[in-house]
């Protein structure tokens, strides 16, 4: 596509990188505005990039402001996503409207693959991705990421899905899908602060190298879409499935009687869980997304190689 007169700025830092045909990886930004509260929302927007240029990749945090598409941001847009009350969660469908807005968009999942393909980054970091509601099966509260997943060459590294999700069905869809799911060293899916959710994975992959081949191999052969690839939280910084099931179940019932559906459901359940947690899932939040941030640098440093 040519991106010539659309609305779209990207950062030298990425610009030189693409030119210079070097390893880029996406980063979200409704996990910025709308996943971690202040300041840890900053904090760990800064602390991502830094992971992924330690890791010899550079990064491209990716958001709408004033209407502009920003494949990379500097210290100030980040604190300005971070901190605006104007910044509204911004799924594929809605980039359009925000840019005639000359608005500011905070992109999920789907947004950030989107943009991200636009201009040729390939891996994407993010914590966990959005997937099937819990009684999806009635209320068709299905998250965009996953029909994102399902088009859009991009492979997403994430900690799983959080269990406000019905993991089991989420990867039902992602099979119905074509989405291919990988364990990162592990055979098991994760539930994002627990390192399994009790449903497998059909591919383990033990390294980056392995993912690289598996991404190459499957966009050589024009199969469309991207892949998700589930890494497991530090077993030090893991909060175990029984301690979350109790917060999440009472997020999920405030989230009944508020009658709060569609796209503000996810951030209200994240809220809740946050402060019923008193911060405890904060550190978990941060570990978890910085070493997805990790891997997904090595990922995108061994598929530059292939
Ligand atoms: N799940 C999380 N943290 C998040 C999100 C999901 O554990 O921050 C965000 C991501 O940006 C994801 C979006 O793309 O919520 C999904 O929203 P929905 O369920 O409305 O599609
Ligand atoms: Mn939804």
């Amino acid at each position: 596509m040519n991106l010539k007169n659309l609305p779209i700025i990207v950062a030298d830092e990425v610009q030189k990188a693409i030119d210079e045909k070097k390893p880029i990886v996406a980063l979200e930004s409704t996990i910025i505005a709308h996943g971690l509260a202040y300041p840890f929302n900053v904090q760990i927007a800064e602390e991502l990039e830094n992971t992924i240029r330690e890791k010899n990749a550079t990064p491209a945090t990716i958001a709408l402001i004033d209407g502009i598409i920003r494949i990379g941001l500097d210290k100030k847009q980040i604190e300005f996503i971070a901190t605006d009350r104007n910044v509204r969660k911004t799924s594929k469908r809605e980039i359009p409207f925000v840019i005639s807005d000359k608005g500011h968009g905070a992109t999920t999942v789907a947004a950030t693959m989107y943009c991200a393909s636009l201009v040729g980054i390939k891996v994407f970091a993010t914590g966990g991705i959005g997937g099937v509601h819990k009684d999806g099966q009635n209320t068709f509260d299905i998250s965009s990421d996953l029909t994102e997943l399902s088009t859009t060459d991009v492979a997403v590294v994430c900690a799983g899905a959080k269990s406000i999700l019905d993991i089991g069905l989420t990867l039902e869809k992602l099979e119905t899908l074509n989405v291919p799911v990988i364990g990162y060293q592990t055979d098991d899916f994760p539930a994002f602060y627990s390192r399994e959710s009790g449903f497998g994975v059909d591919y383990n992959a033990d390294s980056a190298q392995r993912v690289a081949e598996i991404m190459k191999i499957k966009w050589d052969l024009g199969i469309k879409g991207g892949l998700l690839i589930g890494c497991p939280i530090s077993e030090e910084d893991e909060i175990p499935y029984d301690t979350m099931k109790e917060y999440i179940n009472k997020a999920l019932k405030e989230a009944e009687k508020e009658s709060i559906r569609g796209k503000y459901l996810t951030p209200f359940l994240l809220k809740e869980i946050h402060n019923s947690t008193r911060g405890k899932s904060i550190n978990a939040n941060m570990s978890l997304v910085k070493n997805n941030a990790s891997i997904a640098a090595e990922i995108a440093c061994a598929y530059n190689e292939l």
